[in-house]
């Protein structure tokens, strides 16, 4: 019965990465992986990343907001690593080539001047340690088929960390209204989710905390200079090759994607 544990549900998660393959989510067999084992197998993934070169850029949130919680239906949100191995510039197509079903959603982005450690750690402590606020796209890709997992399964899964771009243009924490600030998301030029900060936990700065109070935990914390994704603001759509998504911020600027290639057509 002893199908799976933590070593080979890690070597699993990051064989499906790199061989771009999804499978069904590990609870249906082992319903025992939960939360906190689905960290310990995320924290081992990460140190193989890094071991193999990558660099820890910083944290991910998932499922900070009631339209992703709903559409994945796991009601508690998370945290997860971001690596440069991530990273896309602005204008860069949709790593399809790295990835199996690629989505995008827009999230309210953090970079950190001072580190945060929790426990207590409160939306205004959050937002004292924050140096620049941007508008940003996560490329989310998940390794469970049609994106389908529990708790356990995503928290392993590292939030279904894709790639994710963040748009230039960076302001001041106390020179925007975080709870106002809108965004609309374009699929081919139609206006398909829209929503505004406030959907992140009632203030980005919220789910900044959570992340430092959950990385507590662990006897982490949040770093100068790193990066925090503060979560998915609405649903995330579809991007396939050849499609064309537009994240359009009210104040912090836009970024459009290409679907770009399909890398299985042969040419
Ligand atoms: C889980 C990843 C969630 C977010 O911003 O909510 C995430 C998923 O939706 O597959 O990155
Ligand atoms: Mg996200």
């Amino acid at each position: 019965m002893a199908k799976w544990d933590e070593e080979s549900v890690a070597a699993e998660l990051l064989a499906c990465e790199a061989e771009r393959r999804d499978r069904e989510p590990f609870t249906d067999e082992w319903p025992e992986l939960d939360v906190d084992t689905g960290y310990r197998i995320q924290d081992a993934n990460l140190e193989k990343r890094l071991a193999r070169g990558e660099k820890l850029l910083g944290v991910k949130l998932g499922l900070t907001s009631e339209a992703k919680q709903r559409r994945m239906n796991v009601h508690a949100p998370f945290v997860a690593w971001v690596t440069d191995d991530m990273v896309m510039a602005v204008g860069d197509p949709v790593p399809q080539a790295k990835l199996i079903h690629p989505r995008i959603e827009p999230e309210i982005v953090f970079v950190m001047k001072d580190r945060l450690e929790g426990p207590g750690v409160t939306r205004e402590s959050a937002m004292a340690a924050v140096e620049s606020v941007a508008g940003g796209a996560e490329v989310i890709d998940s390794r469970y088929r049609n994106f389908r997992f529990r708790a356990g399964d995503v928290v392993a899964d590292n939030a279904s960390s894709g790639a994710y771009v963040v748009i230039e243009k960076t302001v001041s924490p106390d020179d925007i209204d975080l709870i106002a600030e809108p965004v609309e998301v374009y699929v081919d030029g139609k206006l398909e989710q829209t929503g505004t900060g406030a959907d992140v936990q009632g203030h980005p700065g919220e789910a900044l905390a959570l992340a430092a109070n959950d990385l507590a935990r662990r006897g982490l914390a949040i770093e100068p200079g790193q990066v925090v994704l503060t979560g998915g603001i609405t649903d995330a759509v579809f991007a396939p090759p050849g499609s064309t998504i537009e994240v359009r911020f009210g104040t912090l600027g836009s970024v459009t994607i290409e679907g770009g290639e399909d890398p299985d057509s042969s040419s």
